[in-house]
Formats: C-alpha cells, sequence, structure tokens
C-alpha cells in the first residue's frame, strides 16, 4: 500500500485510499459530542484511534457556568466502558474493533481551564505532540477537534519548542478536520506558526446539519431517518447499553455535530481523504488558502472570512432561521454534500447498533466493492467511451446487490452537461465532446445491498481528460 503524493487543486494531499487512517479526538464533551461518541465507538473498527482527549471549548470550560460548564471529563472513561459491555459482540462482526483496554489506554484530560487555555502542559497534549513526533508508522493522523483546538495547540507548541527541526516532518503527516473554530487558538498560534506547513485542514460549517438544527434544514425525505420512530426502533432501544446510553431529544436524533469529523475518515470508498474537494460522508469543500478547506459558498457574494470560521460568521447559522422557499432552496444546497448520503450514514449507523447484540447471522454487513479491471483513476479523451465495471463487489452475507454509476458532477472541474451513468454494475460512458484537457470528471458506483438495514459502499473513479 503505496503512498501517494497527490497535487489536489494547488494544495499537497496523501492519497491512501486503501489505509486506515489514524486518528485523534478532541471534545468539549458536550451533549452532541456524547451522541457523536456513541457512533464513533462503535464505528472504530474502520480507523486507528491514536487518542481520545476531553478538551474545552469556547462554549464548555472548566470553571464555566450553567450550559458552559464542562462536564466531569470522566464522560470518556464512562462510554468506553459501556463500549466495553458490548465488544465481546462486535467482534463477531468485525475483528478490528480494538480492545476497550487500549482505548482506555488512549484517553487522556487535555486543556480544559478556559476559552483557549493553551498554556498548561497538559496529559492530552503531550500525547498528542508523542502521537505526532512519531515517525514508525508512515500514515497521516487525522486530527479532530470536535470542541476549540486548544489542546492542539498546546501539542503543536510542545513540537515547536523541543523540536523546531521536525515542523515540517510533522506537519506532512498531521491532517486537521475542525468542527468551527471554536476558541481563537489556530488564528492565534497554529495559524501564524503551522499554516506554512500547508497541513490538509478541513474548517467545518455544514456540518451543522448533523447537530441541533437538523430539523430546521434537512431535506423531507431524510428527517424520517432523524425522528424519533427510526432512532428509537433503529438505535436506542433494544441495542444493549452503548446504544443505550445515546443523547437523544425524546427519542429523536438530537444532535452530532462533531460526527462528520471521523465520517470522513470512514474509508467507505468515495476516497474523501485524498481530497476535500472529492466529497464524502464528512462533506465536501473548497480550497481556502494553503492547506486549508472551508465549505462551499451557499450562493454568489459570499466570502471566506479572512480570519476565524465560527459560530459568529458561520453561513449555517445565519441561514438557519429561514423560510422564504427561494432562499430555503439555498441552505437545502448549502448542506447537500452531507445529506446527500444521510440515508445510507443513518443505516451504517443500525447495523452498527444491531452488531451489539446479534449474532453473525442475524445482522447485515457491507458490501465489499470492488473495481474489476478499472483503474481509480483514469485519463481519456473528448468523446472517447470508458467502460467503469464493479462487477468483482460481493456482499458477505450473499445479499443481492443493487449497482448505480453516476456522475458526481460538483466533485469534478468539468462543468458541462451531466453524463450519463447506469444502473449496472458494469457501464459505459461517454467523456463529452466539450470536456477540456485536465478537467476531472467523477463517476461513484453506490453499491447498496439487499439486507436488513440496507448498507451502501462506494468506488469512485476520477477521469482526468487530456
Ligand atoms: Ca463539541
Ligand atoms: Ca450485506
Amino acid at each position: 500500500m503505496a503512498l501517494l503524493m497527490l497535487v489536489c487543486l494547488g494544495a499537497p494531499v496523501c492519497a491512501t485510499a486503501d489505509e486506515r487512517s489514524r486518528v485523534i479526538v478532541t471534545t468539549d464533551g458536550e451533549a452532541d459530542d456524547k451522541a457523536s461518541m456513541v457512533r464513533f465507538l462503535l464505528t472504530c473498527n474502520e480507523f486507528d484511534v491514536e487518542a481520545i482527549v476531553n478538551s474545552s471549548s469556547e462554549f464548555h470550560w472548566q470553571g464555566g457556568r450553567g450550559w458552559n460548564a464542562l462536564q466531569p471529563v470522566d464522560w470518556v472513561r464512562d462510554y468506553i466502558g459501556l463500549y466495553a459491555k458490548v465488544y465481546a459482540n462486535l467482534k463477531k462482526h468485525s475483528p478490528l474493533y480494538p480492545e476497550p483496554d487500549s482505548l482506555l489506554a488512549r484517553w487522556r484530560v487535555g486543556n480544559v481551564g478556559g476559552v483557549g487555555e493553551d498554556s498548561a502542559r497538559t496529559p492530552g497534549a503531550e500525547l498528542i505532540a508523542r502521537i505526532l513526533l512519531d515517525d514508525s508508522d508512515p500514515r497521516p493522523v487525522w486530527v479532530q477537534a470536535w470542541g476549540g483546538c486548544n489542546t492542539l495547540s498546546r501539542a503543536l507548541r510542545i513540537i515547536e519548542e523541543e523540536h523546531p527541526d521536525r515542523m515540517g516532518e510533522v506537519a506532512a503527516r498531521t491532517r486537521l478536520f475542525l468542527i468551527w473554530e471554536q476558541d481563537d487558538t489556530y488564528q492565534r498560534y497554529i495559524r501564524p506558526h503551522w499554516e506554512k506547513f500547508n497541513i490538509t485542514t478541513i474548517i467545518s460549517d455544514q456540518f451543522d446539519c448533523m447537530a441541533y438544527i437538523w430539523p430546521k434544514v434537512l431535506p423531507a425525505d431524510v428527517k424520517p431517518y432523524f425522528e424519533a420512530p427510526w432512532m428509537t426502533a433503529n438505535i436506542i432501544d433494544g441495542h444493549g447499553p452503548l446504544c443505550a446510553a445515546y443523547e437523544n431529544k425524546d427519542g429523536a436524533f438530537n444532535g452530532e455535530g462533531d460526527t462528520p469529523a471521523f465520517l470522513h475518515s470512514v474509508p467507505n470508498g468515495l476516497r474523501s481523504m485524498e481530497c476535500p474537494a472529492y466529497g464524502g460522508w464528512g462533506g465536501r469543500y473548497e480550497h481556502v488558502r494553503a492547506g486549508v478547506w472551508m465549505d462551499i459558498p451557499p450562493a454568489g457574494g459570499y466570502s471566506h472570512p479572512d480570519g476565524k470560521w465560527g459560530f459568529s460568521n458561520s453561513w449555517s447559522k445565519m441561514m438557519e432561521r429561514w423560510t422564504e422557499p427561494g432562499r430555503v432552496a439555498v441552505r437545502t444546497a448549502y448542506f447537500k454534500p452531507i445529506w446527500r448520503w444521510m440515508k445510507d450514514v443513518q443505516n451504517d449507523f443500525a447495523a452498527r447498533a444491531d452488531w451489539c447484540v446479534a449474532d453473525y447471522a442475524d445482522a447485515n454487513h457491507h458490501p465489499v466493492v470492488r473495481l474489476a479491471g478499472t483503474p481509480a483513476d483514469i485519463t481519456a479523451t473528448p468523446g472517447q467511451t470508458v467502460t467503469l465495471d464493479a462487477s468483482a463487489t460481493t456482499d458477505p452475507d450473499g445479499d443481492r446487490l443493487a449497482f448505480r454509476w453516476w456522475h458526481y458532477a460538483e466533485a469534478g472541474t468539468y462543468r458541462g452537461r451531466a453524463v450519463e451513468g447506469g444502473n449496472e454494475a458494469k457501464v459505459s460512458v461517454v467523456v463529452p465532446a466539450d470536456a477540456r484537457p485536465g478537467e476531472t470528471i467523477h463517476f461513484v458506483c453506490t453499491v447498496t445491498d439487499s439486507g436488513t438495514p440496507t448498507l451502501t459502499r462506494y468506488a469512485r473513479v476520477v477521469i482526468t481528460v487530456e
């Protein structure tokens, strides 16, 4: 499994399409972090968990009053304890689930002493620094900030102060996925000291459609997967102690604003880790500066902020209360890079909930999508017919499989008409005659099985016009 260096719209990105990613979580322990943690633990057979670290944010910190209070940091240990209770059953479905003790050994408390507090040398900051300095594993490390960046900031300062000669090397294996900037430490320290190293950094606003505002902003055909009947039957009731602890609102989805940060690292075939512009379960992003990527502007006249991207200037927050149909359409399109996958994401969650309690034969498992003789990256000339073949795909349960090859137009650079795909495993597509050299056309093969719940995986083929 070789590390490929790709150039993605001007920013350097390390592609590791077929590798498990390594992830570090920093969390401020809000109710929606706890809900995200349930899904994270059920998903952690998909990536290597390097660390789970309590941090603060501008919303929650030690000494904060009322809603701003930091919940006792032990909640992380409690959730790992609930994971331990279902671990033996989860292992029946995937041998890659980590042992509860190994997760517990990777839990640390980071900087929690105030908003943006990054002065204390905390165990959490030290662990993050140690992981980022470790050159024994060539794979990138995705650091997810579910709260503020302050513990990450402290970790990077440890590295700068003690190993200034290794900053470039550390940056080369570091990737950041920030759920907004939830304090000022990215702008105050990380940006001036580290942005020059072009660390691939996603700063997301579109995550918000998976947070508390989902009832206002998700389209009608997606909402049922978040409402009480579905959530209660498929997740909360009858799926063991971890799912029973899932933070909800009267049986419905409450919020999981931080979930897109790790959905981005699920190797589901969408190759989203290769480039933030590809789009995937964690959303789709546009290159802004250096290694930094932000949300796609909802319409003309919107521009990315020069400074902090967060609650106070969020497009999501600005659009949240819109009700006029034309504006609602703009808002719905803004969040589409995330909600377009949400039925698949929720069914994935439901299957994992089943895995907590069911034997292998009584649960569903994902199709394994394989291309047959079709490279994942193709060069072709205008007018050329290209064969896209996913017929080597299998399903571990022997389920029937439905295939759909479709042109993910927004992910590519070709801006002409939509290219026809097809509903078979093997299709022929014609590169448009007006496509220009260097333009890219992304085809996604969505493969959905016939199990319960239905499970979906993908393949992506990128055609570059020559
Ligand atoms: Ca959070
Ligand atoms: Ca299956």
